[in-house]
């Protein structure tokens, strides 16, 4: 390891649960009678729009209720101490990672805090609950807002930025992730093709998809963890 590594770190959903957010694929992972692979998508949206709209308005207004975690807590530390560069790539849609002062960070999945206009693309703070009878500010038509959130069949966000930043890591962190939804299922794959060298590090409570992929593995919550890898690196420095 060097002081002037680029760690590159994917989040996923398990990095939230300690702060009271569910997981989707885990026992709990069900909303209500619905996989997310059937409500996270543009024919969804297009066909059932009110049971869109429940979905992430109840997740947004939960995000109230909830607080970051010491795992978000030791990325930001991380961010602030670390020598070299920090890509924060998140899947997740809450804001828990800024809020605990994170600020290098690519949200590939959107966010809860975002609505989007169908027509223009325009992009708009969102705190309150969206439906079918919601305005548009910029094109002033009711229905034409959505959550900005990448939906099953569309293209994440900012991933010209990620595939350069897994071009250059020196260290490439899982996080709560079961590698289950691609692209970021294959990014550590990606990373090990151009960096043969690179570390590999897999914090998780059970095994992923891709666990075999890395030497290194650090198996409990995330808070746990996470804070012991990030104090350990901090140490060497
Ligand atoms: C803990 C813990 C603790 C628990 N501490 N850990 C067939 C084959 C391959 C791919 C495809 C295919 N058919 C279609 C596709 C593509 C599709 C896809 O992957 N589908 C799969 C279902 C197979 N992907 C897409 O459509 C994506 N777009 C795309 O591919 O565009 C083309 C493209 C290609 C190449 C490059 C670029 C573009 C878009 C995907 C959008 C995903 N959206 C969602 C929902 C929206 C956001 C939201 O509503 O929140 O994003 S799906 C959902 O899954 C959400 C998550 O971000 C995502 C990932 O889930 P995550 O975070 O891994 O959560 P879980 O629940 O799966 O795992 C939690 C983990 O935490 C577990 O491992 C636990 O053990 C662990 N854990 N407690 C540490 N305390």
């Amino acid at each position: 390891m060097s002081k002037n590594d680029h760690i590159v770190v994917l989040t996923g959903a398990g990095i939230s649960v300690e702060s009271g957010l569910d997981t989707f694929r885990g026992n709990f992972g069900l909303w209500g009678q619905h996989k997310v692979e059937d409500i996270a998508t543009p024919e969804a949206f297009a066909t059932q729009p009110e049971l869109v709209h429940k979905f992430y308005n109840q997740r947004r207004q939960q995000l109230k209720k909830v607080q970051p975690n010491p795992a978000h807590v030791a990325l930001a530390t991380l961010e602030k101490n670390w020598p070299g560069k920090i890509t924060l790539i998140t899947q997740n849609v809450d804001d828990l990672h800024e809020r605990a002062g994170s600020t290098q960070l690519i949200h590939m999945h959107g966010k809860l805090s975002e609505a989007r206009c169908i027509q223009s693309g325009t992009v708009f703070p969102c705190e309150e609950n969206l439906d079918t009878d919601s305005l548009c500010e910029c094109c002033q038509v009711k229905g034409n807002l959505r959550p900005n959130i990448v939906w099953f069949g569309e293209y994440p966000f900012g991933m010209s930025e990620i595939f350069t930043a897994l071009d250059q890591a020196d260290q490439f962190w899982s996080i709560g992730t079961s590698a289950h939804v691609y692209p970021a299922g294959g990014f550590a794959q990606h990373v090990l093709m151009n960096r043969k060298d690179a570390r590999m590090i897999e914090c998780n409570t059970e095994n992923s998809q891709i666990s075999h992929l890395f030497p290194e593995r650090h198996e409990g919550p995330a808070s746990q963890t996470v804070t012991k890898l990030v104090d350990s690196i901090l140490e060497e420095l």
